[in-house]
C-alpha cells in the first residue's frame, strides 16, 4: 500500500476526553475515528488488524472443531421474554419497534437466539455434541462508554455456544474452549492470566474462567500469586489465613468494657489503643430477608460473594439499623457473637484467633477476652474474607498474593441447562426421554482485544504492533522521493516485497525524513527499511520497531531478514 494513497491521516494530539493509551494512539495514527460516543469507525489500518485478530480467532475456534454462523443483530422482544431476561437488563439493552410496532432489541448477547436455533435443529443426542460461533456486531448502552475500543457501545465479539448431552461432555467442550482461548491470546502476543471466576448473573453450573489481559488501566483486578501458577479475580480469590500462634496460656473470663459512642473499628482501636487484628468484627446481613452474622477480623473485609455463595442466597445486603436493633439489641456498632440468636458465620482467620475484643451486644459497650470456641461457637467457620495483598497464597502457601489490573477480554461459562429449559431445547436421549441440552458460552470482545494489545506493546513514541495482527509486518521510508536512487530501490523493494506475498506500506510521501519518521513511530508496523544515502552502495538500514535494534544491510540480507520474520509470523 502506497501512504500517499492511504485513506488514514496522523494527528499531531489526541482529543482531551482520550485518557488511556490505546484510545489516544488508536486514534492519532488513523486506526479508528469516533462516529458518536463508544461507536467508531474502523480505518483501513484499523480493519487490518481487527481482521488479523479476527483470524487467529476462526483458526483456532476451526482448529477446536468449532463451526461459525453469523446470527442476526435483531431479535425478537419474545425470546427475551421467554428466557425471562427482557426485564432483567434495563437501558443496557436497546430496544425498538419495527414498522408493525412489533419490538426487537439490538443483540448484546446471543443465548436466546442460538438456544431457539438449536432447539429446532437438534431432535436426538445423535446430532450432539455441536460447538456454534460467530464473530458479530453487539449492541451494548453503556451508560458510559469510555477508553475507545476498550469499553464500546457497539462492539465486535466473538461468541460461542456448545451443546451436550452429559455435563461430561460440557466439561470437554469447555475444555477444548479454554484451550482455545489460551492459544489465541497468546498468539495475539497478550500477557494474560485465566482466574477462576464467579457464574454472576449468568447462572450456569458455575464453573466460568475470565481471561485477564494485564494492564495498569485495566477495571478488574486480579489477584496473582508470583510463586505459582494461581489465579483468581478479587470477588473469587482466596488467601491462606495465617493463624494465631495457637492458644497455650488460658485467657481469662469475658469482661464488659464501657465504650461509649465507639462504633468503628478505627475508633475502638484508638479508644482501647489495640490493633484491628485484636478485633473481631461482626457485620450483620440481611439474606434473602433473614439475618446473619459475619464475623471477620478487624483488619480484613467480609467477602459478601463468598457468603452468598455459602449461604446459596439470591441476595444479601447490610442488615438495615432496625433489623441490627432486632437482632442484637444494640444500635449499628456494637454487634458481637455472644448471646445471638441468629446465625453465625465465622471466618477461619477469627476462629483461630487466641483472643479478641467484640462488640457487647449492648450499645456503648464491647468486650474483651472473647475467645473463638470458648465464648461463642465456631462450627460455621469458613473462608468469608477479601483477600488483602501480601497474604499467603491459598494453594502454594509460600507465595505473597499481589495485585495486578486486568481488562476482560475473554469468558468461558458453563451455563447448564439455563436456556435450554426457558426456552424448551431438548433432545430425546438413547432411551427416547427428553432431556435439556446441557450449555456452554464462550466470549471474546475482539474489538476490546485490539485495544488491550495497544496497552502491553506501545512506547513513548506510539504502538508496537506484534507481527501476528499488525496492519502491515514492513514499512518502507524512503528519506526523500526526490533523490532518484532511492526512489528506483524503494520501488524495486516495494515491488519485490509485493511478489513475495509480504504485506508493506510504503510512505512515498513528498515529506520531510522527521516527519516520516515520527509517522513511522506512530503507526507502529514491526519491520522498518529506510532507503536513504546509503541506497547509493546498495545498502538500506533494517530496524526492528519492538527492540529498536537498528543495521545497515545490503537489500538482498533485509528481504531475508523479512522473510525470516513473515514466516515466524505467520503473518
Ligand atoms: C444483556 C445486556 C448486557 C449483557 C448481557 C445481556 C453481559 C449478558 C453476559 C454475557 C454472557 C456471555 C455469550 C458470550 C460470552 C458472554 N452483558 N451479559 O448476558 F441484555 Cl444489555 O454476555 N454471552
Amino acid at each position: 500500500m502506497r501512504q500517499s494513497q492511504l485513506f488514514a491521516t496522523t494527528l499531531r494530539e489526541a482529543p482531551a476526553e482520550a485518557e488511556v493509551a490505546s484510545h489516544r494512539l488508536l486514534l492519532r495514527a488513523g486506526y479508528i475515528r469516533q462516529l458518536a460516543a463508544g461507536i467508531y469507525t474502523y480505518m483501513p489500518l484499523g480493519r487490518r488488524v481487527l481482521r488479523n485478530v479476527e483470524a487467529i480467532v476462526r483458526q483456532e475456534l476451526e482448529r477446536a472443531g468449532a463451526q461459525e454462523l453469523l446470527m442476526p443483530a435483531l431479535q425478537p422482544a419474545e425470546l427475551w421474554k421467554d428466557s425471562g431476561r427482557y426485564d432483567a437488563y434495563g437501558p443496557e439493552l436497546i430496544r425498538l419497534s419495527d414498522r408493525h410496532g412489533r419490538e426487537f432489541a439490538l443483540g448484546p448477547t446471543h443465548e436466546e437466539v442460538i438456544t431457539t436455533l438449536v432447539k429446532n435443529e437438534i431432535g436426538s443426542y445423535r446430532r450432539l455434541p455441536v460447538t456454534l460461533y460467530q464473530v458479530q456486531t453487539k449492541f451494548r448502552d453503556e451508560r458510559r462508554p469510555r477508553s475507545g475500543l476498550l469499553r464500546g457501545r457497539e462492539f465486535l465479539m466473538k461468541d460461542a455456544y456448545s451443546f451436550d448431552a452429559t455435563l461430561e461432555g460440557l466439561d470437554r467442550s469447555y475444555r477444548k474452549m479454554y484451550d482455545a482461548y489460551h492459544r489465541i491470546f497468546e498468539r495475539c502476543g497478550l500477557r494474560f492470566r485465566a482466574v477462576e471466576a464467579d457464574a454472576g448473573a449468568i447462572g450456569g453450573e458455575g464453573g466460568t474462567h475470565e481471561f485477564m489481559a494485564l494492564a495498569d488501566i485495566g477495571e478488574d483486578i486480579v489477584v496473582v500469586c508470583p510463586h505459582c501458577d494461581y489465579a483468581a479475580n478479587l470477588e473469587q480469590a482466596a488467601s491462606k489465613a495465617e493463624l494465631a500462634e495457637h492458644r497455650g496460656k488460658s485467657v481469662p473470663a469475658i469482661e464488659t468494657i464501657h465504650t461509649p459512642d465507639v462504633r468503628t473499628i478505627e475508633q475502638l482501636t484508638r479508644h482501647l489503643a489495640i490493633q484491628a487484628g485484636d478485633v473481631i468484627k461482626t457485620i450483620i446481613y440481611s439474606a434473602d430477608g433473614n439475618p446473619v452474622a459475619v464475623l471477620v477480623r478487624g483488619d480484613h473485609e467480609v467477602n459478601e460473594l463468598k457468603v452468598k455463595n455459602l449461604l446459596g442466597a439470591n441476595e444479601i445486603v447490610l442488615a438495615d439499623s432496625e433489623t441490627v436493633m432486632k437482632a442484637t439489641g444494640a444500635e449499628i456498632g456494637f454487634a458481637g457473637p455472644i448471646g445471638l440468636s441468629i446465625p453465625l458465620l465465622v471466618d477461619e482467620a477469627v476462629a483461630a484467633m487466641e483472643r479478641g475484643i467484640a462488640g457487647g451486644n449492648e450499645t456503648d459497650y464491647h468486650i474483651g477476652n472473647v475467645v473463638p470456641g470458648r465464648d461463642f461457637s465456631v462450627e460455621r467457620s469458613g473462608d468469608f474474607r477479601s483477600v488483602k495483598e501480601g497474604e499467603l497464597c491459598s494453594r502454594c502457601e509460600e507465595g505473597r498474593l499481589q495485585f495486578v489490573k486486568g481488562i476482560e477480554v475473554g469468558h468461558v461459562f458453563k451455563l447448564g441447562t439455563k436456556y435450554s429449559e426457558a426456552l424448551g431445547a431438548g433432545y430425546l436421549d438413547a432411551n427416547g426421554k427428553e432431556q435439556s441440552i446441557i450449555m456452554g458460552c464462550y466470549g471474546i470482545g475482539v474489538s476490546r482485544v485490539v485495544a488491550a494489545i495497544v496497552e502491553q506493546h506501545h512506547d513513548e513514541r506510539g504502538m508496537v504492533w506484534p507481527t501476528s495482527v499488525a496492519p502491515y509486518l514492513v514499512h518502507l521510508v524512503p528519506v526523500s522521493v526526490k533523490d532518484e536512487t532511492q526512489r528506483q530501490v524503494a520501488e524495486d523493494l516495494y515491488g519485490t516485497l509485493q511478489r513475495m506475498g509480504i504485506e508493506v506500506l510504503m510512505d512515498d510521501r513528498d515529506e520531510r525524513a522527521g516527519v516520516k519518521f515520527k509517522d513511522a513511530d506512530l503507526i507502529g508496523l514491526p519491520i522498518r527499511i529506510v532507503i536513504g544515502k546509503d541506497a547509493a552502495d546498495g545498502n538500506v538500514e533494517y530496524a526492528e520497531r519492538h527492540s529498536g535494534e537498528k543495521r545497515l544491510v545490503p537489500v538482498a540480507e533485509a528481504l531475508d531478514l523479512i522473510s525470516g520474520a513473515n514466516a515466524a509470523s505467520l503473518h
